[in-house]
This record gives C-alpha cells, sequence and structure tokens, in this order.
C-alpha cells in the first residue's frame, strides 16, 4: 500500500521518491558544492552556532539548556578518576539536550498535521511524504516518556552531506531590528540593495540582528521576552511562500528563533494553519530550517565587503530518531 494517494496543495511529496526523507536536500548535487567551494577566497571559517547553553533562561517553555553530569560505572562517577597508577586522569560524561532549545536544525518530523493522505475521507496526522504519527513518528512510550522518528529523523540530513553554498540577506542592515513581518517586496528589496543572487540549491540565512537580543538578554541576566523582536517572515504573504517553492532553496536558516513572525500563533483567532512557514518548509516542501544560529560577525564581516555568497558546511548529530539537533555551523568565506 502507498503510504498516500492524495497530497498537500503546493506539496513536492513524491518527486523526490515514494520514499524520500530529505526533501529539497536532493538539490545539492556535487555540481553544485563544486560551485560552492569557488565562493571560497579568503580562507576565513565562522562559526555560526551560540553556546549551546545560551539562552540560560529559555525562549520557549518545554526546551531548557543542557544538563551535563557524570557518567558512572559500577565504582561511581568517571570524572577527574585516578587510574591505578594514580598518575593519570580519566573524564567522561553525559548530557540531557533539548535538541531544539539553541542553535538548532529542525528535522522534516518536527511539524506535521491533519490530513487526508489516504483518501479515505477521514484526515490523518502526517508529515512530509506521507510519514504517519504514531507508526514512523513514535511516541512518547513507556515510564522514560522514549520517542523515536523511524522515518525523518535527523540522521537523514546528517547523511544527506550538509554542505554547500550558501547566501544571507542581511534584513537587519536593511530594515534595522525591530519586529518586522517581511514580505516578499521587502525580502528583494533587501537582496537587491546587496546584490544577494539566490541559486537552485542554495541554503538561505536571514541575519536579523536577534542573536544580539539574545546576548544582550544573557548580559542583562534577564527573562525578557524577545521572541517578538527584529525581522521575521511574513507566512501570510502567499507571493513569498510561492518564492520559496520557486527558488530551489534547500533550507532557510536565521539567527531568529522561528524563521516566521509569530504574530499568527499569538493572536486571539489564529488561522488554521498557526506557522505557514513551518507548514510549506517542513511539511510541504522539505525545506530545511534552522533557528537560533549565531550570525552577527559573519554577517558584518560579508557586509563589510559587500559578498553574501560561501561555503556552508552544517550537518547534525547523526542522531537516529531525533526530530532537531543542535549544531556546529562552519561559514567559509
Ligand atoms: C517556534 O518556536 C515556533 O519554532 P520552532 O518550533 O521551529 O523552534
Amino acid at each position: 500500500m502507498p503510504r498516500w494517494i492524495n497530497r498537500p496543495e503546493g506539496s513536492n511529496w513524491g518527486d523526490f521518491g515514494e520514499h524520500d526523507q530529505i526533501g529539497r536536500m536532493n538539490l545539492l548535487t556535487p555540481e553544485r558544492r563544486r560551485a560552492a567551494v569557488a565562493e571560497v577566497r579568503d580562507g576565513i571559517a565562522f562559526t555560526l552556532s551560540l553556546p549551546l547553553d545560551i539562552p540560560t533562561i529559555p525562549l520557549a517553555p518545554s526546551r531548557r539548556p543542557p544538563r551535563l553530569s557524570a557518567a558512572a560505572d559500577e565504582e561511581g562517577d568517571v570524572y577527574n578518576r585516578q587510574d591505578a597508577g594514580g598518575e593519570e586522569l580519566t573524564c567522561d560524561d553525559k548530557v540531557t539536550l533539548h535538541t531544539q532549545h539553541s542553535t538548532q536544525w529542525d528535522s522534516l518530523a518536527h511539524r506535521g498535521r491533519a490530513f487526508d493522505a489516504d483518501g479515505d475521507g477521514v484526515a490523518e496526522f502526517v508529515y512530509y511524504n506521507g510519514f504517519r504519527a504514531g507508526e514512523h513518528v513514535q511516541g512518547p512510550e513507556g515510564c522514560d516518556h522514549a520517542t523515536r522518528a523511524t522515518a525523518l529523523g535527523i540522521e537523514t540530513l546528517a547523511m544527506a552531506g550538509v554542505q554547500g553554498r550558501a547566501v544571507l540577506v542581511n534584513l537587519e542592515a536593511a530594515f534595522g531590528n525591530a519586529s518586522r513581518a517581511v514580505s516578499l517586496a521587502d525580502l528583494r528589496h533587501a537582496m537587491d540593495a546587496q546584490g544577494v543572487e539566490v541559486r537552485p540549491g542554495d541554503f538561505l540565512l536571514l541575519y536579523t540582528g536577534f542573536d544580539k537580543l539574545v546576548l544582550e538578554r544573557e548580559a542583562r541576566g534577564d527573562g525578557a521576552w524577545i521572541a517578538s523582536e527584529c525581522c521575521a517572515l511574513d507566512g501570510t504573504d502567499e507571493a513569498l511562500l510561492q518564492w520559496i517553492v520557486d527558488s530551489g532553496i534547500v533550507a532557510i536558516c536565521s539567527d531568529n528563533v522561528a524563521i516566521e513572525a509569530l504574530h499568527l500563533i499569538m493572536s486571539p483567532q489564529p488561522p488554521p494553519i498557526r506557522l505557514p512557514i513551518h507548514d510549506l518548509c517542513l511539511f510541504r516542501q522539505g525545506i530545511f530550517l534552522g533557528e537560533l544560529w549565531y550570525l552577527k560577525d559573519l554577517a558584518a564581516w560579508l557586509l563589510e565587503r559587500g559578498r553574501h555568497a560561501f561555503l556552508l558546511t552544517a550537518p547534525p548529530l547523526r542522531l537516529p530518531g531525533s526530530v532537531g539537533s543542535p549544531l556546529t555551523p562552519i561559514a567559509t568565506v
């Protein structure tokens, strides 16, 4: 039995194969990776991750900073443990890690919805390419609330070789860091002003200045609500959604919290699709989303030189069954 016979309007389900789990990442071909390497001119590398324990006060109630502790065996904690000779030491640790707390990839199992994929007249809960909640994305089960995405887990992205040409659009330079829902007209305005050329297979990075707000909040030590500050994409702009489809980009990554403006889910009467960019990208098109990246230094360097393209290397953890992953992306310019 095929998993689906109906696909959502505006989706590409099946275009990359019946069992595809990496969506638009399929557009990242060897030729495009070679072209990406040609963008490296100065050989300077930028680390695009926040420290993963930032924010110390979470931006989402279900997400917490990592908790490190010592690994243990029958003799107790393996931490500063002296070997038998007494001259050598060993440390092993373990971590409770909320995979989407800080700099992260969302996997394609991060957002799904009710849709009548099997055509029986009743909607069922499905993810990209018709993989089902409860069957392919399982959990929580058992006393430890174990979960597992047996399809669309983040390991599928890890195996895709996440390295290619990326372009950065500096929305902070174009519009400042006040709250703004960025339309296609806004995005085009910023891209034209900065000479940004987007090609199929590209990673689209949007710099908003939100990383600076996160770090300033850390320095102040408060939990001020900042999630709606700075630029974020306007998911209600149908022209913007169509541009994302037509552009051939494989991912959208930003220093902000959700890529898209959150006013929809915070309105008293949210529309049926509360996060339209997440719906388009993760559910319908298989376009990966990267959030809370640290882009400040790269954005400043590119702006100063009138550049926008570079080589991005950004694999997630190869953590089978996870629906998201922290990462330490590298931009090489
Ligand atoms: C939001 O916080 C709304 O986005 P995500 O779940 O993708 O982090």
